[in-house]
């Protein structure tokens, strides 16, 4: 068991979806969280995370701090993707050695996994097989990561863990079609196309399955997992439970209560197919995911309507619908 009682707890990343989740998680906790501005400290840049740190005395670290997006920011922007991931964790990863942290959990990711990895993808799959070609710069910078982490617990004993969260969605999410994941697309993409009574269009095919986990249930899988789990080894974090993209735009349009049509893009990608996860092993370190998916959309369309960030925005180019 790790405590977090009266630990100075770094959340890095407390701007993004996960870290501002972790921030209200760790609230709960009787310790001190930490953050700090962007404007203030680059986290690409290694000499100034480790003067920050040691000058801070961080105890913990959760490392939710990275260049994240969906399929298609993923397949525009390689080099953002590999590279500030990259040195983000080697700033991070590197500094909380040097600044001699107790413990570090480290996020990688479902899209991790090789693309065609038996279902349900369990955590031994990492390593076995070639990449989705839509993500795998983002994934190689992730691999490293986990890599990184393996490779200071068995050089210099350190308690560092990687945690591998499924598609995250929630409050905080980011709304920009261009750059957004497809449960906030599609929840702005629903909302427009109930206001201006047209069609929604979806991108690919609508039959890849995708794994959900509201942002909250991973920020306490996290805190779960930094308590009670200290192994080499990453631990899936998800529900178990996957939909088909064609499934999830039904039920945000269930939610939303507009019943149009629907059309799809099949000028965009589909992606990797399946990529559920196997959670066994995190049932049994004792914890599972509490909100459905419905009531996750439900709270995710709450926060995107308090949002700033559903004017209409350029889009990135004009879709060819087909009809589906
Ligand atoms: O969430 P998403 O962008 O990323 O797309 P991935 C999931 C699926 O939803 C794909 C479809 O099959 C998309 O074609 N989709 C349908 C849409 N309509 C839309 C839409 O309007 N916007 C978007 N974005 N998708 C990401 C990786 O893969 O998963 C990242 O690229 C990251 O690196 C993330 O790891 C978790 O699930 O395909």
């Amino acid at each position: 068991m790790f405590d977090l009682t009266g630990k100075r707890v770094w959340v890095a990343g407390h701007r993004g979806m996960v870290g501002s989740a972790l921030v209200r998680r760790l609230d709960q906790e009787n310790c001190d969280t930490v953050t700090v501005a962007r404007e203030a400290l680059d986290l690409r840049d290694q000499a100034a995370v480790l003067d920050w740190m040691r000058d801070t005395r961080i105890d913990v670290v959760f490392l939710a701090a990275g260049k994240v997006g969906g399929i298609l920011a993923n397949d525009r922007y390689p080099v953002d993707f590999l590279l500030d991931n990259l040195l983000i964790e080697t700033a991070v990863i590197g500094g909380a050695h040097a600044a001699d942290v107790r413990k570090l959990v480290f996020l990688g990711s479902s899209c991790i996994y090789p693309k065609l990895a038996p279902q349900p993808i369990v955590e031994s799959a990492l390593l076995t097989g070639p990449l989705e070609p839509t993500n795998e710069w983002y994934a190689v910078a992730k691999i490293a990561g986990v890599k990184l982490v393996q490779a200071f617990r068995k050089q210099h004993g350190r308690d560092f863990i990687s945690v591998m969260p499924a598609n995250l969605y929630g409050p905080g999410d980011n709304f920009d079609l261009a750059s957004s994941h497809a449960v906030p697309a599609l929840i702005r993409k629903v909302h427009e196309a109930k206001l201006a009574g047209t069609p929604v269009v979806v991108w690919g095919t609508g039959t890849p399955r995708r794994e959900l986990l509201f942002v909250d249930d991973c920020a306490d899988a996290c805190v779960h997992l930094c308590r009670t789990y200290s192994d080499a080894a990453p631990v899936n974090v998800g529900t178990g439970e996957d939909k088909t993209i064609l499934e999830l735009t039904m039920l945000i349009m269930d939610v939303l209560g507009h019943s149009g049509e629907i059309l799809h893009d099949l000028t965009r990608p589909d992606g990797t197919q399946n990529k559920r996860m196997d959670v066994s092993k995190l049932a049994t370190l004792g914890w599972k995911a509490k909100t459905g998916l419905r009531e996750g959309i439900a709270r995710s369309y709450a926060a995107f309507l308090q949002s700033d960030r559903r004017g209409p925005e350029a889009r990135d180019a004009a879709p060819s619908p087909s009809r589906g």
